[in-house]
């Protein structure tokens, strides 16, 4: 029967009787066709293949919450779209792909003029902010440092789970997380170490690891796995540094910022012991609704929401990091990113030591020419106020506690600390 389709509801639609399947390939962040046109009230199905070779899982979903499920690669699947009585938006609704690129167009030819259709791109407008009257309620990451132990074979099974965590005070995300945090595991060696990873995707979609404690072809190793599968990977550490580990999944940035990190720590031949060690990694965040991950949508806008250490705002401020005066401290830093740079200072400190990618930048303000201490102590004429670096990067400071106090370590990217990246370490008189 004929009739009058009003607004874009389908408890509007009237069907014209006629109906119509159409192929669909998902692919390399693409559908393709990507515009499908129909007349208004024909009954539309899908007929979604993944023909996608990159191993990443896709599906078809409609603004009316028809999806075709998931499809593996190499798998099809039938989304019955109902009577289209208006033109509509669908997308694959895998983190991140919509804003990759994959988005399609249905057209109602013959339509009355669409009223609700929602755009594409514009997720959840409102994303969670932190609570300034709430507590830290989560435990704190812990940012002490082990010595690398005797062993030169290090073997180790990364899970990969999704899990809703809190990040700030007031705020729950959903984070994708190595062994259950984020950041992940921090391995510790020597140079000439090696590494078997074994990496267990428990997740809902791809995920794989990319080290870059470890030089070789990234093809096999740093592959997009699917839930239930794994992978080994096995590197060895030839050079020092603290190097980054990630997932390399795409969008990147989502996975990243969703908690896909951590830290390998390769020694520098000749590293001294010192008194405290601890580890700061620096990450951003772009809120999404409480309980969700990160808005892949505003990832790229560069404007963070919170800028963190070891994955929650100010935690160090809440759980400051202990020392004594006269202690030699050691903070090696990375910077995770994805995109924010750090330029790490110690309010009320001095560094003597900075180590950088690879190279002394300051060697512990120490010259035994001009009769400076031998140990290392702070009387050595150079000096540094901050250690720079970019996203992926990464090195040690080391400074003395020349009083008790309440010492902040900040990065000095003002609005980056007023974000979050701010900490303090709190110096007793021992
Ligand atoms: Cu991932």
């Amino acid at each position: 029967g004929k009739g009058t389709a009003s607004g874009a509801g389908s408890s509007g639609a009237v069907g014209n009787g006629q109906s119509q399947h159409v192929s669909v390939e998902a692919h390399d962040m693409k559908f393709t066709p990507n515009t499908i046109d129909v007349p208004a009230g024909t009954h539309l199905f899908i007929d979604v293949k993944n023909t996608d070779t990159g191993g990443m899982v896709h599906d078809l979903v409609l603004a009316s919450g028809a999806t075709s499920g998931r499809l593996s690669p190499g798998a099809s699947g039938t989304l019955d779209a109902g009577v289209i009585s208006a033109s509509t938006d669908a997308w694959c609704s895998i983190a991140g792909h919509k804003q990759m690129g994959m988005t399609m167009k249905i057209n109602a030819s013959g339509a009355a003029p669409a009223g609700g259709a929602a755009a594409v791109g514009s997720p959840s407008a409102t994303h969670a902010t932190p609570d300034p009257n709430a507590q830290m309620t989560a435990d704190p990451w812990d940012a002490a440092l082990q010595p690398a132990g005797p062993e030169t074979e290090h073997r180790i099974t990364l899970d990969v789970t999704e899990k809703e965590v809190e990040v700030a005070p007031g705020v729950r995300q959903l984070r994708w997380v190595y062994n259950g945090q984020a950041p992940g595991p921090v391995l510790r060696g020597h140079v000439g170490d090696k590494f078997a990873v074994t990496l267990i995707n428990h997740g809902t979609m791809g995920h794989s690891i990319d080290f870059h404690a470890g030089a070789l072809a990234p093809d096999g190793p740093m592959r997009t796995i699917q839930p239930g599968e794994q992978l080994t990977y096995d590197f060895t550490a030839t050079k020092s540094g603290v190097w980054m580990y990630h997932c390399a999944t795409a969008p990147m940035s989502l996975h990243i910022a969703n908690g896909m990190f951590g830290a390998v720590i390769i020694d520098p031949p000749g590293l001294t012991q010192v008194d405290k060690e601890y580890l700061i990694i620096q990450s951003d965040h772009w809120y999404g609704a409480q309980g969700e991950g990160n808005d892949a949508a505003r990832i790229g806008d560069g404007n963070p929401d919170a800028v963190v250490f070891n994955g929650y705002a100010n935690q160090y401020d809440a759980h400051p990091l202990p020392a004594t005066v006269g202690n030699r401290i050691r903070f090696w830093v990375l910077d995770i990113g994805p995109n924010e740079p750090i330029s790490f200072h110690m309010v009320g400190g001095q560094f003597d030591t900075v180590w950088a990618e690879g190279a002394f930048r300051l060697e512990c303000g120490y010259q035994p020419a001009a009769g400076v201490d031998p140990a290392c102590g702070t009387l050595g004429p150079g000096g540094s106020q901050t250690l720079s670096l970019g996203p992926a990067e990464c090195g040690y400071v080391e400074m003395v506690a020349p009083e008790a106090g309440h010492y902040k370590f900040i990065n000095h990217v003002m609005s980056d600390a007023e974000k979050g990246a701010h900490g303090t370490l709190e110096v007793s008189a021992g």
